[in-house]
């Protein structure tokens, strides 16, 4: 199968880890969504990332309908996500929280890197900066030592979750493009749980390199 999209976009990189730590094999596909945009397009109609090109030739589009399919492949012992009750309804909760905070601040940074300066809107930028502030703050007060244990399956015998591999994918986002929304001390247990899944094979092959991005 084929990965479409570079690891500096979280939602590529979410799929990317889970995919390796799940043990499927795939090629990447590094086109850029700004780039190739055109050449994207035919792969996804929204032009968007991440995509998964199946080997009978179907793409998957979003990461969320990505992950959900791999789960659903390695059936409910090993899904990173718990199949059912009350530890998959807390966990997609962490999940919605993570991927909150990369829209809102996806939102702040596109505003940044790509709308001309003199159309940027200052009022709808801290709007952003505060809704995933507010969602990356409520993540800081999970007890990260205790995912594992509260997903019920996911999770069982140092099997890493999706909660986590969503929130450090976040977090690495965040610094890289807006650091001062997290800087490294405020939050003591996002700052372990970094540490912790950073060192993990599947997280070193995907450690997207620091990327350039306008501060104001
Ligand atoms: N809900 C989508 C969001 C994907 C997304 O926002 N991807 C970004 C890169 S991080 C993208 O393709 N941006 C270009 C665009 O939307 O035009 C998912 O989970 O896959």
């Amino acid at each position: 199968m084929i990965l479409v999209g570079q690891y500096d976009s979280p939602y590529v990189r979410r799929v990317a880890i889970s995919l390796r730590e799940l043990g499927f094999d795939y090629t990447h596909d590094t086109r850029s969504v700004f780039g190739d945009f055109d050449d994207m397009r035919k792969t996804n109609p929204l032009g968007r990332i991440p995509s998964l090109v199946l080997d009978d030739g179907d793409v998957l589009i979003d990461s969320g309908a990505i992950l959900d399919w791999l789960d659903e492949s390695v059936g409910p012992e090993r899904a990173l996500v718990p199949a059912s009750g009350l530890p998959r309804r807390r966990m997609l909760q962490l999940v919605a929280l993570a991927c909150g905070a990369i829209d809102k601040a996806g939102a702040s940074g596109y505003e940044r890197l790509i709308r001309p300066a003199s159309y940027r809107w200052p009022e709808w930028i801290a709007r952003c900066r505060t809704q995933a502030a507010g969602a990356i703050a409520s993540l800081s007060e999970v007890d990260w030592t205790r995912t594992g244990a509260m997903a019920g399956g996911a999770g069982q015998a140092g099997q890493i979750t999706q909660a986590e591999i969503s929130c450090v994918s976040m977090l690495r986002y965040v610094r890289m493009t807006d650091a001062d929304l997290a800087p490294v001390g405020r939050y003591p247990s996002l700052d372990a749980l970094a540490e912790r899944c950073e060192a993990r094979p599947a997280f070193i092959a995907t450690y997207p390199p620091n990327i350039a991005y306008p501060t104001a």
